[in-house]
């Protein structure tokens, strides 16, 4: 069985249920290791370029104020993204996240047993996980810096940068 990593998400949903260790130690079932993980706040642009395969959908902009966790607000409205790597990990993460509508989705599965259905319509599923090794790949790189990816799975390259602006630690204010 091929190696393989894709990108999960918890979204704002799983956030504000309180469901980020239910939902990972459900994942750890599959054996998997995760190589990247961090807290996002998921800007327009970031939610509309990882749903861009949706855009003619009719449910699209509801689905990009859901993964931006726009109807919950503060403090709810971020996701936890994490990369996971493992033998055929990508088949064995959707078996375990379960079918894309919650009320399809087994019910031992994070989808069925978690998920719901928004009087708005969208499948509020708790969790998002890729589903082939191309939209991974995408997803991943759309998702995490190299330097964010304890074990790299894509080639790199070095650039030099100059002026870039960056946020540092000022020690020097007194609070
Ligand atoms: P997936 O998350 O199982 O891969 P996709 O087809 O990639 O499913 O859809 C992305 C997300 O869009 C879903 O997880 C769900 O939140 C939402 N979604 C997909 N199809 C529908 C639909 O028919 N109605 C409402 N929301 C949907
Ligand atoms: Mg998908």
């Amino acid at each position: 069985m091929p190696v393989e990593q894709l990108l999960i998400l918890i979204k704002p949903d799983g956030i504000k249920k309180s469901l980020t260790g239910n939902i990972l130690t459900k994942l750890s079932e599959a054996r998997m290791v995760i190589v990247a993980a961090k807290v996002v706040k998921v800007s327009e642009e970031l939610a509309r370029n990882h749903y861009c395969q949706l855009s003619s959908k009719p449910f699209f902009k509801e689905l990009v104020d859901y993964i931006q966790g726009k109807i919950y607000g503060e403090p709810w409205d971020r996701v936890l993204a994490f990369v996971y790597q493992g033998e055929d990990a990508i088949s064995r993460m959707r078996k375990i996240a379960g079918a894309t509508n919650p009320e399809e989705a087994d019910p031992v599965s994070i989808r069925g047993a978690y998920g719901r259905i928004t009087t708005k319509g969208v499948y509020e599923n708790v969790v998002h996980c890729s589903s082939e090794a191309s939209e991974s790949e995408r997803e991943i790189k759309l998702w995490f810096k190299p330097d964010e990816i304890v074990k790299l799975m894509y080639p790199t390259k070095k650039i030099f940068l100059e002026k870039e602006e960056r946020v540092v630690w000022d020690d020097r204010v007194v609070r």
